[in-house]
Order: C-alpha cells, then structure tokens, then sequence
C-alpha cells in the first residue's frame, strides 16, 4: 500500500484531501497526534485511532500521543492526581497494544499547556471565538448537561495543542471533527496554520447497531474484559446478514458492528481472517480482505454465528497483551 492508501485507509473524512496528499508525497518525519483524556482502561474506540497511528508509523510517520491530563480535568474526569495516575497506565496500555514505544512520543498535555506563552495564545483565541461556537464543538465531547466555562475552554486547548505539538496531522474519531473545524477556522488569527485533520469512523452501539458504542451506556468492549467477557458481548451483538441495514422503526439509521469490527480493527491488525468451521459446515473459510468476508456474510456464505466467533477470538488476542498488563498494574 502507499502512503496515501495507508493514510486514508479506513477513515471517515480527511480535510483536506489535497492537504492529505501533499504529506503523503513525503511522508517521512511527518507528525501525527491523537490526543485522549486519561481514563482507567482503554477502550475499543481508542484502539481505533490507535490503529491508525499503527498504520502511520508504518507510512514513516512519527506520532505523538497527547495523554491529554488537564483536558480530562476540564471535561470533568476526577482531581488531577486521579488523572495523572490513569495517564501513565494508559501509556503501558497503549504500547501493550502495539504503539512501537520506541517510535511514539507520549506527551502529558499539562508539561506545556500551563506555560505562560500557551495560556496567553489561548486568551488570544476565546477572544476570538463565541461561546456558541464553542460550545457545538463539544456537542459530542462534552461530559454531564449544561455547558460549563470549563468546557468551552476545552475545545481552544485542543486547537492550540496543535500548533505547540508542531503536529503536521490531527486524528481523532468523528466525534472530535467540530473541535477540529473550529481549529481550521481559529488557528489563522494567531498566525498558526489550519491544521490537516483525519477523521476515523465511529462503532456502532454493539446490541442495536444505533448510534455509536459509548463507554457510559450500552456495552461497550474494553481491555479489561475478560475472555468470556467477550464471547458473552460479541454472541449478543447486532449481526444481520448485511453491512448496510434497515433503519428502525423509528427512522433511526443502523450499523453492523460485527463488521465495523472486522472491518476496522482485525483486517488492518491481522491481515488475514480465518473463520474455523467443522469439516460437515464446509470447512475453515480464510479471508485476505473484509470485502470478501462481507460478501460471504450477505451471501448467506458465512453464517453470523460463525462471523461471531471468528470476531471473538480475533479480539482476545488484539487485547491480551493489554489485559495483562492491567493485571500487572493492579497488583
Ligand atoms: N477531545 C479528546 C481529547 C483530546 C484530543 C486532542 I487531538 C487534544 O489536543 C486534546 C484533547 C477526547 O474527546 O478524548
């Protein structure tokens, strides 16, 4: 794959896409961020912008990873210590998973965002920003009812962490591309370049195939679960035989996320799928692409049982090198 397709590869939305082909000309040295709150474990949503600076390290990308403490603090996630405590955790957890360590420059947001410079640039900015604007751009971020002072900073910070990481790439999930159009739009008032932005999809809530799987409701799939923990989870999942299902009743759009999954995270870990099958259901299927494994399923090729149990232990081994560790931390 090039470096385009692998930039690209999998992903929602780029802005721009001329931006995003003039990095992949050269590639080389390149910065990419994700930022994240710190929270106790990582979840499969974080894996999955994990993924894709997995992918970029191997465009020849360096990649920063913003363990976003003071964010974390303003979004209403515990004291400081707490969160700083559940940042070094989250950094062993993310290179358990497969961020090269050697490769990937962890930085813990307050070692810079409390620097005189940073926090005069940020004043420049909410003078040039409305609280309305602000506060959209946290519609999907923001924890709790009622927008708070706190949160319309938030969205400022994640804009100048940008310019201060002299990041040349901004990831983040759908959910964080308000933030970043923000950024595009502010970023010139203070001399800074609109930053390139990369948006990956969103899984589907696991049971219903509505909305995104959030780690507040629903059930959500995180490194802490156990095997059977899985297999439990992903048995109760929504699976009909098609990538694009019907809305609901209620005009409601649905995912699969039994799909979404392969699709996202098995296929660009594992390259190839094998479904195991006993010799009287036809034998092991192997799949070296999702379209194929897709195809199979709306065929009625490849039963969603058997799609299940192939994704269950798929997801097992992506995450057992990071249940263990939380193992070792909480020991
Ligand atoms: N808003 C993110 C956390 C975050 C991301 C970036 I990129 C930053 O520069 C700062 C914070 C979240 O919702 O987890």
């Amino acid at each position: 794959m090039d470096a385009y397709d692998l930039i690209t590869r999998n992903v929602s939305e780029v802005v721009t896409d001329e931006e995003v082909r003039a990095l992949a000309d050269s590639p080389d040295g390149k910065r990419a961020y994700v930022g994240y709150e710190p929270s106790g474990v990582l979840h499969i949503g974080h894996m999955l912008t994990a993924n894709k600076l997995i992918e970029l390290q191997e465009a020849g990308f360096e990649v920063v990873v913003l363990l976003a403490d003071v964010h974390a603090y303003l979004n209403d996630k515990g004291t400081f210590e707490e969160i700083r405590e559940t940042a070094t955790r989250m950094q062993e957890q993310f290179v358990a998973y497969g961020l090269e360590e050697s490769q990937t420059e962890f930085v813990l947001g307050s070692e810079f965002q409390l620097d005189e410079e940073y926090i005069l640039d940020l004043h420049a900015l909410e003078l040039e920003t409305s609280l309305s604007r602000a506060e959209r751009a946290m519609a999907e971020i923001a924890s709790g009812d009622g927008a708070t002072v706190a949160q319309a900073v938030y969205p400022l910070m994640q804009a100048l962490d940008i310019v201060y990481l002299d990041v040349d790439l901004a990831i983040g999930g759908m959910e964080q591309r308000k933030v970043h159009m923000l950024a595009r739009d502010a970023l010139p008032s203070i001399d800074a370049d609109a930053p390139t932005c990369l948006h990956t999809p969103l899984i589907a809530d696991l049971t219903t195939g509505v909305g995104k799987m959030s780690s507040s409701e629903g059930l959500s799939l995180s490194m802490e679960d156990s095997e059977s923990d899985i297999e439990e989870k992903v048995n109760k999942a929504y699976c009909p035989p098609t990538a694009d299902p019907d809305p609901t009743d209620d005009g409601e759009e649905r995912e699969n996320p039994v799909l979404q999954i392969f699709e996202y995270h098995v296929f660009p870990r594992f390259g190839e799928v094998v479904v195991e099958r006993p010799e009287k259901y036809g034998g092991d299927l192997i799949y070296d692409a999702y379209a194929d494994l897709e195809a199979d399923l709306e065929s009625g090729e490849l039963h969603p049982a058997d799609a299940k149990g192939a994704l269950a232990t798929y997801l097992n081994d992506l995450i057992a090198p990071g249940r263990e560790k939380i193992r070792e931390q909480r020991n």
